[in-house]
């Protein structure tokens, strides 16, 4: 019998003590928030349009550079108000690859969505299908800057020309990215933030629209506060959509320490594509082109169930067993959600199904250590079937391999 009871052919790491989510939101120094804190108990003044609310929208007025920004207690309610407010109906063009709030912000419109495909590069509509999707009741296209990649601006703002159509994008994780030095909240005609909890940038819940027509932001004032022109006249069918004073301030905060958040998220960013660039089967999107100050809002990678050894839900629910809790962002496709499932659609939606079932966030966060970071890709090393005889194998016939491997002290050995 050939003797191989003492080799251990495989190191595992060991699973993190404390659980590590796909993301955790930044918090401002404590002693900060209870200055901020004291500041409102001393205005008595807890919501519509307070002092803090307006100093912090002339705060993000002087971040994005423009007048036109209104501020909303959420993103979804944000969306929702503009389409109200821009009076659409009919279809609206838009992407099955996306967080649900996209399509719920229509259907509360009645809206009809129409799905189009999703290019392959960075998972944003795809112009052509855009296109060929045109039909007489459409009145805009509802694009989404997914993970943060800019959507394929020049293209659609053509389509939308030519159609004469509103171009209106969900920048819901966009905030900070900056194209050809504008802010990319200035493409189109109107974009909607997340300040939600979970994103780069938040005021715990929180959402903004940026427009191009000065004249929508009476219009927005007026939907996010029931349509009050005055304590007697109520101008038309609003809701209550207000950011009240504990998120401006948290806000407020958070903007101060926005470019130390994305510098670290880069560093976050780059590690894990040097460290999991030579695992086979797991596809790095490219970081988008040099004109773009990217925000680095999301980490996804797809992972092909041939060259990995493994599918997608399984790495998933491997990692969790490190106490590593991914998220399979944006799974199922909104079209396959039972509220929309009944929806006729015409376009295949080949890419935006092959990415749904292979994508997977990994955690990315200020907070986060690089060790950590080194840590989760060593988890997905040793989930990976075969990965340490397949680098040998790839090292040996590279002549740069650039791997490093996972610091061994991380590690433990698989009991015997
Ligand atoms: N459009 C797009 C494209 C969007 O992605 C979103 C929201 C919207 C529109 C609507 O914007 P908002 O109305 O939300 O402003 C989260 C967020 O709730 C949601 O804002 C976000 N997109 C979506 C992509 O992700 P969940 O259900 O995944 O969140 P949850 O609670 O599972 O949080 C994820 C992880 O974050 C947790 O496992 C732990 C961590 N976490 C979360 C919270 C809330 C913390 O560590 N601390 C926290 O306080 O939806």
């Amino acid at each position: 019998m050939p003797f191989c009871a003492t080799i251990i052919p495989f190191m595992i790491p060991k699973p993190f003590e404390k659980p590590i989510y796909v993301t955790r939101p930044f918090l401002p120094p404590l002693a900060d928030f209870s200055n901020g804190l004291q500041e409102i108990w001393n205005n008595e003044w807890l919501t519509n349009n307070g002092p803090v609310l307006q100093r912090f929208q002339k705060e993000l007025c002087h971040y994005f550079a423009t007048d036109n920004l209104c501020l909303f207690n959420n993103g979804t309610l944000a969306l929702q108000i503009a389409l109200q407010g821009l009076q659409l109906s009919g279809e609206v063009i838009t992407t099955p690859f996306t967080f649900v709030a996209t399509t719920h912000a229509l259907y509360w419109n009645k809206i009809r969505p129409v799905f189009v495909d999703i290019e392959p590069e960075h998972y944003t509509l795809d112009p052509a299908r855009v296109e060929a999707a045109i039909t007489p009741w459409t009145t805009a296209i509802l694009a989404v800057h997914v993970y943060g990649y800019p959507c394929r601006l020049r293209e659609l703002a053509d389509v939308a020309k030519r159609h004469k159509l509103l171009l209106l994008y969900d920048a819901a994780h966009a905030f900070g990215v900056i194209v050809d030095g504008r802010s990319i909240g200035s493409y189109g005609d109107l974009s909607m933030f997340s300040f939600h909890a979970t994103k780069l940038f938040h005021s715990i819940e929180g959402g903004m629209l940026m427009f191009s027509d000065p004249g929508q932001m009476k219009v927005f004032d007026y939907l996010k506060n029931f349509g009050f022109e005055n304590e007697l006249q109520v101008v038309m069918p609003g809701t209550n959509a207000k950011m009240n004073e504990f998120q401006a301030l948290m806000g407020s905060q958070v903007l101060r320490h926005i470019e130390s958040i994305i510098m670290k998220r880069r560093e976050i960013d780059s590690l894990y594509r040097a460290r999991l660039k030579n695992i086979p089967g797991v596809h790095i999107p490219e970081l988008p082109s040099v004109s773009v100050k990217f925000n680095y809002s999301y980490f996804p990678v797809e992972i092909d169930t041939d060259q990995f050894g493994m599918d997608r839900d399984h790495l998933y629910a491997g990692l969790q067993k490190f106490n590593v809790f991914t998220r399979r962002y944006f799974y199922p496709l909104v079209t396959d959600f039972a509220c929309y499932r009944s929806l006729s659609v015409k376009d295949p939606l080949t890419t935006a199904r092959r990415i749904a079932g292979r994508i997977l966030c990994l955690p990315i966060y200020d907070s986060l250590e690089l060790q950590d970071v080194d840590r989760i890709c060593g988890c997905i090393e040793s989930l990976c079937p075969g990965f340490e005889s397949k680098s040998r194998l790839r090292k040996s016939t590279a002549a740069n391999g650039g791997h490093s491997a996972a610091d061994p002290s991380m590690r433990a050995e698989i009991p015997a």
